[in-house]
């Protein structure tokens, strides 16, 4: 049976999980929302993990440990910055959730929490995003045995309603 995913407002950095989902850049370097309040949450030795990975191409993600998370694990995705062809970045976002999904997979986690990347600094509009996300997860949760269990942590309620009509569809 596929795993569960269900749909959580709240701060990620607080979510007792095995593994949570990073909104990052391409250098790894840390930023604003929600890459800084995990970088704030899991200390110094985040960036420092963070400087040997040599960056992340767009659509693709690096793992380190969580330090002081709750999360064993962060995976850094790197969404695209909307805009442009639209199709293209949907099939990068759609990359980030697939790669996270198949990473945390490998590294036996039963559970894993992803934020709405792309969303924030990004530009990437919610409710198409919410759909990419979804329709991702559903297409890949069948290969990841280990996954029990799919957080999708929204910062917002307008957020949260735009995952939730998304996994109605
Ligand atoms: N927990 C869960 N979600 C959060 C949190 C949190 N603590 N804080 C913010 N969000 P963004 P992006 C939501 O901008 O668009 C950074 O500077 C937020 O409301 O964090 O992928 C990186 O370094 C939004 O819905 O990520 C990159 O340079 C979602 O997380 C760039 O921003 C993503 O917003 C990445 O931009």
């Amino acid at each position: 049976m596929s795993a569960q995913i269900e749909v959580v407002v709240g701060d990620i950095t607080e979510l007792e999980v095995d593994a949570i989902v990073n909104a990052a850049n391409k250098q790894l370097k840390g930023g604003g929302g929600v890459d800084g309040a995990i970088h704030r949450a899991a200390g110094p030795g985040l960036l420092e993990d963070c400087r040997r990975l040599n960056g992340c191409e767009t659509g693709d993600v690096k793992v380190t440990g969580g330090h002081d998370l709750p999360a064993s694990w962060v995976i850094h995705a790197v969404g695209p910055v909307w805009g442009g062809d639209k199709e293209e970045k949907d099939r990068l976002l759609a990359a980030c959730y697939t790669t996270a999904l198949r990473k945390a997979e490998g590294l036996g986690c039963a559970s894993i929490a992803f934020p709405a990347i792309s969303t924030g600094v990004y530009g990437f509009p919610g409710d198409r995003a919410a759909r990419v996300a979804v329709k991702a997860l559903r297409a890949t949760l069948p290969d990841c045995g280990s996954i029990e269990k799919v957080v999708l942590c929204c910062f917002s309620e307008e957020s949260a309603t735009h995952h939730r009509v998304a996994l109605e569809q």
